[in-house]
Protein backbone atom coordinates (compact mmCIF):
# COMPACT_ATOMS: atom_id res chain seq x y z
CA UNK A 1 0.00 0.00 0.00
CA UNK A 2 1.32 3.52 -1.04
CA UNK A 3 0.39 5.50 2.17
CA UNK A 4 0.37 8.93 1.00
CA UNK A 5 -2.14 7.90 -1.71
CA UNK A 6 -4.99 7.12 0.90
CA UNK A 7 -7.42 9.16 1.38
CA UNK A 8 -9.40 8.15 4.45
CA UNK A 9 -12.75 8.41 6.62
CA UNK A 10 -12.83 7.92 10.20
CA UNK A 11 -17.01 7.51 11.48
CA UNK A 12 -17.17 8.26 15.18
CA UNK A 13 -14.28 10.23 14.88
CA UNK A 14 -14.91 12.02 18.50
CA UNK A 15 -15.01 9.23 20.66
CA UNK A 16 -13.18 7.67 22.69
CA UNK A 17 -10.69 5.65 20.26
CA UNK A 18 -11.76 7.84 16.83
CA UNK A 19 -10.29 10.72 19.12
CA UNK A 20 -6.45 9.29 18.96
CA UNK A 21 -6.57 7.35 15.76
CA UNK A 22 -7.51 9.91 13.69
CA UNK A 23 -4.50 12.19 15.06
CA UNK A 24 -2.36 9.23 14.37
CA UNK A 25 -3.54 8.45 10.97
CA UNK A 26 -2.78 12.21 10.07
CA UNK A 27 0.54 11.61 11.67
CA UNK A 28 0.95 8.63 8.64
CA UNK A 29 -1.07 10.02 5.79
CA UNK A 30 -0.70 13.15 5.95
CA UNK A 31 -3.86 15.92 7.56
CA UNK A 32 -5.96 16.54 4.06
CA UNK A 33 -5.66 12.82 3.26
CA UNK A 34 -8.12 11.79 6.77
CA UNK A 35 -11.72 12.92 6.89
CA UNK A 36 -12.73 13.36 10.53
CA UNK A 37 -16.53 12.26 10.95
CA UNK A 38 -18.77 12.09 14.10
CA UNK A 39 -22.59 12.81 14.57
CA UNK A 40 -21.60 15.71 17.21
CA UNK A 41 -19.22 18.29 16.65
CA UNK A 42 -15.77 17.86 18.38
CA UNK A 43 -15.15 19.06 22.09
CA UNK A 44 -12.13 20.27 21.70
CA UNK A 45 -10.93 22.05 18.22
CA UNK A 46 -7.87 20.13 17.53
CA UNK A 47 -9.62 17.46 15.55
CA UNK A 48 -11.20 19.74 13.43
CA UNK A 49 -8.17 22.56 12.87
CA UNK A 50 -5.76 19.26 12.10
CA UNK A 51 -7.92 18.47 9.35
CA UNK A 52 -10.96 18.14 7.41
CA UNK A 53 -14.21 17.58 9.83
CA UNK A 54 -17.43 16.66 8.64
CA UNK A 55 -21.07 15.76 10.76
CA UNK A 56 -21.94 12.94 9.81
CA UNK A 57 -24.91 10.12 11.57
CA UNK A 58 -24.07 6.91 9.97
CA UNK A 59 -27.62 6.16 8.98
CA UNK A 60 -27.92 9.06 7.33
CA UNK A 61 -26.51 6.98 3.80
CA UNK A 62 -27.10 10.12 1.54
CA UNK A 63 -24.60 12.54 3.40
CA UNK A 64 -22.34 9.44 3.66
CA UNK A 65 -22.02 8.67 0.25
CA UNK A 66 -21.71 12.44 -0.62
CA UNK A 67 -18.85 12.73 1.67
CA UNK A 68 -17.14 9.79 0.78
CA UNK A 69 -17.70 10.79 -3.06
CA UNK A 70 -16.30 14.06 -2.37
CA UNK A 71 -13.38 13.69 -0.74
CA UNK A 72 -12.46 11.12 -3.02
CA UNK A 73 -12.17 8.37 0.21
CA UNK A 74 -11.00 5.42 -0.65
CA UNK A 75 -10.20 3.34 2.85
CA UNK A 76 -12.69 3.78 6.06
CA UNK A 77 -12.21 3.30 9.72
CA UNK A 78 -16.06 2.97 11.30
CA UNK A 79 -15.75 3.63 14.83
CA UNK A 80 -19.13 4.85 15.17
CA UNK A 81 -21.03 2.47 17.55
CA UNK A 82 -23.46 2.22 20.41
CA UNK A 83 -21.68 0.17 23.14
CA UNK A 84 -22.95 -2.31 25.24
CA UNK A 85 -24.96 -0.50 28.60
CA UNK A 86 -26.25 2.17 26.23
CA UNK A 87 -27.05 -0.56 24.03
CA UNK A 88 -29.33 -2.28 27.48
CA UNK A 89 -30.92 1.15 27.57
CA UNK A 90 -31.48 1.64 23.75
CA UNK A 91 -31.86 -2.03 21.77
CA UNK A 92 -33.45 -0.08 18.82
CA UNK A 93 -31.08 2.88 18.52
CA UNK A 94 -28.06 0.25 19.13
CA UNK A 95 -29.53 -1.50 16.03
CA UNK A 96 -30.18 0.98 13.55
CA UNK A 97 -27.03 2.54 14.68
CA UNK A 98 -24.22 -0.46 14.49
CA UNK A 99 -26.36 -2.53 11.90
CA UNK A 100 -27.82 0.07 9.60
CA UNK A 101 -24.79 2.26 9.73
CA UNK A 102 -22.32 -0.27 9.31
CA UNK A 103 -24.36 -2.00 6.02
CA UNK A 104 -24.14 2.21 4.77
CA UNK A 105 -20.36 1.57 4.91
CA UNK A 106 -20.19 -1.80 3.24
CA UNK A 107 -22.51 -0.99 0.45
CA UNK A 108 -20.93 2.17 -0.32
CA UNK A 109 -17.43 0.57 -0.01
CA UNK A 110 -19.16 -2.07 -2.23
CA UNK A 111 -20.59 0.19 -4.99
CA UNK A 112 -17.53 2.54 -5.17
CA UNK A 113 -15.22 -0.57 -4.88
CA UNK A 114 -13.26 1.19 -1.90
CA UNK A 115 -9.84 0.06 -1.41
CA UNK A 116 -10.40 -1.44 2.41
CA UNK A 117 -12.88 -1.12 5.31
CA UNK A 118 -11.84 -1.64 8.81
CA UNK A 119 -15.12 -2.43 11.13
CA UNK A 120 -14.11 -3.32 15.32
CA UNK A 121 -16.06 -5.96 16.66
CA UNK A 122 -16.02 -6.14 20.14
CA UNK A 123 -15.58 -8.99 23.36
CA UNK A 124 -19.17 -8.49 23.62
CA UNK A 125 -20.04 -11.44 21.00
CA UNK A 126 -18.92 -13.52 23.54
CA UNK A 127 -21.84 -14.62 25.74
CA UNK A 128 -22.19 -16.89 28.74
CA UNK A 129 -21.51 -20.26 27.28
CA UNK A 130 -18.39 -19.23 25.80
CA UNK A 131 -15.29 -20.53 27.65
CA UNK A 132 -14.50 -17.91 30.42
CA UNK A 133 -10.93 -18.50 30.71
CA UNK A 134 -8.82 -18.19 27.13
CA UNK A 135 -11.86 -17.90 25.09
CA UNK A 136 -11.03 -18.78 21.79
CA UNK A 137 -11.55 -17.02 18.42
CA UNK A 138 -13.86 -19.96 16.90
CA UNK A 139 -16.39 -20.54 19.61
CA UNK A 140 -19.79 -20.33 21.08
CA UNK A 141 -21.02 -16.70 20.12
CA UNK A 142 -24.20 -16.44 21.74
CA UNK A 143 -24.57 -12.85 23.53
CA UNK A 144 -27.24 -11.45 25.44
CA UNK A 145 -26.92 -8.04 25.07
CA UNK A 146 -28.33 -5.84 22.49
CA UNK A 147 -24.78 -4.52 21.41
CA UNK A 148 -23.34 -8.35 21.63
CA UNK A 149 -25.47 -9.40 18.44
CA UNK A 150 -25.04 -6.59 16.70
CA UNK A 151 -21.15 -7.38 16.85
CA UNK A 152 -22.17 -10.83 15.54
CA UNK A 153 -24.15 -9.87 13.15
CA UNK A 154 -21.35 -6.88 11.91
CA UNK A 155 -18.48 -9.54 12.16
CA UNK A 156 -20.73 -12.37 9.52
CA UNK A 157 -21.47 -9.37 7.67
CA UNK A 158 -17.94 -7.98 7.29
CA UNK A 159 -17.28 -10.89 6.44
CA UNK A 160 -19.80 -11.93 3.72
CA UNK A 161 -18.66 -8.80 1.83
CA UNK A 162 -15.42 -10.31 2.00
CA UNK A 163 -15.90 -13.48 0.62
CA UNK A 164 -19.44 -12.84 -1.96
CA UNK A 165 -18.11 -9.21 -3.38
CA UNK A 166 -14.12 -9.82 -2.99
CA UNK A 167 -13.79 -6.57 -0.55
CA UNK A 168 -11.56 -5.94 1.76
CA UNK A 169 -13.22 -5.52 5.11
CA UNK A 170 -11.10 -6.13 8.66
CA UNK A 171 -11.94 -5.80 12.20
CA UNK A 172 -10.39 -6.92 15.75
CA UNK A 173 -12.56 -8.07 18.75
CA UNK A 174 -11.80 -4.81 21.04
CA UNK A 175 -11.65 -5.66 24.74
CA UNK A 176 -12.22 -3.09 27.26
CA UNK A 177 -9.59 0.14 26.16
CA UNK A 178 -8.43 1.98 28.85
CA UNK A 179 -7.55 5.74 27.99
CA UNK A 180 -6.93 9.24 29.47
CA UNK A 181 -7.79 11.92 26.24
CA UNK A 182 -11.40 11.36 25.39
CA UNK A 183 -13.95 9.07 28.27
CA UNK A 184 -15.35 6.20 26.96
CA UNK A 185 -19.70 6.37 27.00
CA UNK A 186 -21.73 4.02 27.28
CA UNK A 187 -19.39 0.88 27.90
CA UNK A 188 -19.78 -2.05 30.76
CA UNK A 189 -16.36 -1.67 30.88
CA UNK A 190 -15.74 1.94 31.52
CA UNK A 191 -15.55 1.68 35.28
CA UNK A 192 -11.56 1.10 34.20
CA UNK A 193 -11.20 4.69 32.75
CA UNK A 194 -13.59 6.46 35.06
CA UNK A 195 -11.81 5.11 38.09
CA UNK A 196 -8.53 6.68 37.08
CA UNK A 197 -10.28 10.26 36.70
CA UNK A 198 -11.94 10.09 40.28
CA UNK A 199 -9.05 8.42 41.91
CA UNK A 200 -6.63 11.74 40.91
CA UNK A 201 -9.78 14.07 41.50
CA UNK A 202 -11.02 12.85 44.95
CA UNK A 203 -9.19 9.94 46.10
CA UNK A 204 -12.32 7.70 45.65
CA UNK A 205 -14.44 5.68 43.46
CA UNK A 206 -17.66 3.88 43.78
CA UNK A 207 -17.50 1.35 40.64
CA UNK A 208 -20.09 -0.22 38.94
CA UNK A 209 -19.31 -3.96 39.13
CA UNK A 210 -17.63 -6.50 42.04
CA UNK A 211 -14.33 -6.13 43.27
CA UNK A 212 -13.69 -9.88 41.58
CA UNK A 213 -15.15 -8.99 38.41
CA UNK A 214 -12.53 -9.81 35.71
CA UNK A 215 -12.02 -8.80 32.11
CA UNK A 216 -9.90 -7.89 28.94
CA UNK A 217 -8.60 -4.89 28.88
CA UNK A 218 -6.12 -3.15 27.00
CA UNK A 219 -3.99 0.52 26.72
CA UNK A 220 -4.77 2.52 24.26
CA UNK A 221 -1.73 2.68 22.47
CA UNK A 222 -1.96 -1.27 22.22
CA UNK A 223 -5.45 -0.48 21.06
CA UNK A 224 -3.97 2.03 17.91
CA UNK A 225 -1.17 -0.44 17.25
CA UNK A 226 -3.99 -3.01 16.51
CA UNK A 227 -6.01 -1.48 14.35
CA UNK A 228 -2.72 0.08 12.60
CA UNK A 229 -1.21 -3.49 12.06
CA UNK A 230 -3.89 -5.02 10.69
CA UNK A 231 -4.81 -2.65 8.72
CA UNK A 232 -1.20 -2.74 7.25
CA UNK A 233 -1.40 -6.27 6.76
CA UNK A 234 -0.76 -8.49 3.43
CA UNK A 235 -4.67 -9.94 2.92
CA UNK A 236 -3.16 -13.16 2.00
CA UNK A 237 -1.68 -13.93 5.35
CA UNK A 238 -5.24 -13.60 6.97
CA UNK A 239 -7.08 -16.85 7.11
CA UNK A 240 -10.06 -14.62 8.63
CA UNK A 241 -11.05 -11.10 8.43
CA UNK A 242 -13.57 -9.17 11.01
CA UNK A 243 -12.99 -11.67 14.13
CA UNK A 244 -9.78 -11.40 15.62
CA UNK A 245 -9.16 -11.77 19.43
CA UNK A 246 -6.69 -9.71 20.23
CA UNK A 247 -5.55 -10.01 24.16
CA UNK A 248 -3.71 -7.36 25.97
CA UNK A 249 -4.11 -7.54 29.54
CA UNK A 250 -7.08 -9.57 32.35
CA UNK A 251 -7.59 -7.87 35.62
CA UNK A 252 -10.08 -7.78 38.65
CA UNK A 253 -11.64 -4.29 39.33
CA UNK A 254 -9.90 -4.82 42.45
CA UNK A 255 -6.35 -5.71 41.14
CA UNK A 256 -6.50 -2.13 39.28
CA UNK A 257 -7.54 -0.52 42.30
CA UNK A 258 -5.06 -2.24 44.33
CA UNK A 259 -2.17 -0.72 41.67
CA UNK A 260 -3.45 3.02 41.47
CA UNK A 261 -3.34 2.90 45.24
CA UNK A 262 0.44 2.14 45.41
CA UNK A 263 0.54 5.64 43.37
CA UNK A 264 -2.31 7.22 45.23
CA UNK A 265 -1.87 6.26 48.91
CA UNK A 266 -5.05 6.15 50.94
CA UNK A 267 -7.29 5.99 47.50
CA UNK A 268 -10.58 4.03 48.62
CA UNK A 269 -12.43 1.62 46.04
CA UNK A 270 -16.07 0.59 46.96
CA UNK A 271 -18.38 -1.50 44.78
CA UNK A 272 -21.50 -1.31 44.31
CA UNK A 273 -22.69 -3.38 41.03
CA UNK A 274 -25.45 -1.99 39.59
CA UNK A 275 -27.18 -3.35 36.03
CA UNK A 276 -23.71 -3.73 34.36
CA UNK A 277 -22.40 -6.27 36.57
CA UNK A 278 -24.66 -9.06 34.59
CA UNK A 279 -23.10 -7.93 31.18
CA UNK A 280 -19.68 -7.96 32.88
CA UNK A 281 -20.45 -11.19 34.02
CA UNK A 282 -21.56 -12.61 30.33
CA UNK A 283 -18.44 -11.87 29.33
CA UNK A 284 -14.99 -14.01 29.37
CA UNK A 285 -12.12 -13.08 31.53
CA UNK A 286 -9.31 -13.88 29.34
CA UNK A 287 -8.98 -14.61 25.19
CA UNK A 288 -6.75 -16.54 22.98
CA UNK A 289 -5.22 -14.50 20.57
CA UNK A 290 -3.48 -16.60 18.72
CA UNK A 291 -4.64 -16.71 15.40
CA UNK A 292 -3.92 -12.48 15.42
CA UNK A 293 -0.24 -13.21 16.68
CA UNK A 294 0.51 -15.81 13.97
CA UNK A 295 -1.30 -14.11 11.01
CA UNK A 296 -0.45 -10.52 11.20
CA UNK A 297 2.10 -10.41 14.28
CA UNK A 298 -0.23 -9.04 17.01
CA UNK A 299 1.98 -8.39 20.43
CA UNK A 300 0.91 -6.11 22.95
CA UNK A 301 3.09 -3.38 24.89
CA UNK A 302 1.17 -2.95 28.33
CA UNK A 303 0.48 -4.37 31.40
CA UNK A 304 -1.69 -3.41 34.45
CA UNK A 305 1.73 -1.69 36.07
CA UNK A 306 2.91 0.01 33.14
CA UNK A 307 -0.82 1.22 31.58
CA UNK A 308 -1.09 2.54 35.40
CA UNK A 309 1.66 4.62 35.46
CA UNK A 310 1.59 6.02 31.91
CA UNK A 311 -2.54 6.79 32.58
CA UNK A 312 -1.97 8.45 35.83
CA UNK A 313 1.04 10.78 34.33
CA UNK A 314 -0.50 11.68 31.50
CA UNK A 315 -4.31 12.42 32.70
CA UNK A 316 -2.64 13.59 35.79
CA UNK A 317 -0.75 16.28 33.53
CA UNK A 318 -4.08 17.26 31.42
CA UNK A 319 -6.60 17.25 34.81
CA UNK A 320 -3.56 19.97 36.53
CA UNK A 321 -4.42 22.15 33.24
CA UNK A 322 -8.15 22.12 33.70
C1 LIG B 1 -18.18 -1.96 26.24
O1 LIG B 1 -17.90 -2.10 27.43
O2 LIG B 1 -19.33 -2.00 25.80
C2 LIG B 1 -17.04 -1.80 25.26
C3 LIG B 1 -16.62 -3.10 24.66
C4 LIG B 1 -16.01 -4.14 25.51
O3 LIG B 1 -16.77 -3.29 23.49
N1 LIG B 1 -15.93 -1.17 25.91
Amino acid sequence: MTRMTRRILVTGACGQIGSELTPVLRARYGNDHVIATDIRPPETACLADQGPFEQLNVCDRETMERIIASYEIDTVYHMAAILSATGEERPSLAWDVNICGLMNVLEIARERQLHRVFCPSSIAVFGPETPRACAPQTTILQPTTMYGITKVAGELLGEYYVQRYGLDVRGVRYPGIVSSETPPGGGTTDYAVDIFYQALRTGSYSCFVREDTVLPMMYMPDCIKATIDLMDADFDSLEGHCNFNIAGMSFSAKQLADEIAKHIPGFVCTYEPDFRQAIADSWPRTIDDEAARSQWGWTPQYDLQSMTEDMLEKLGTRLSAE
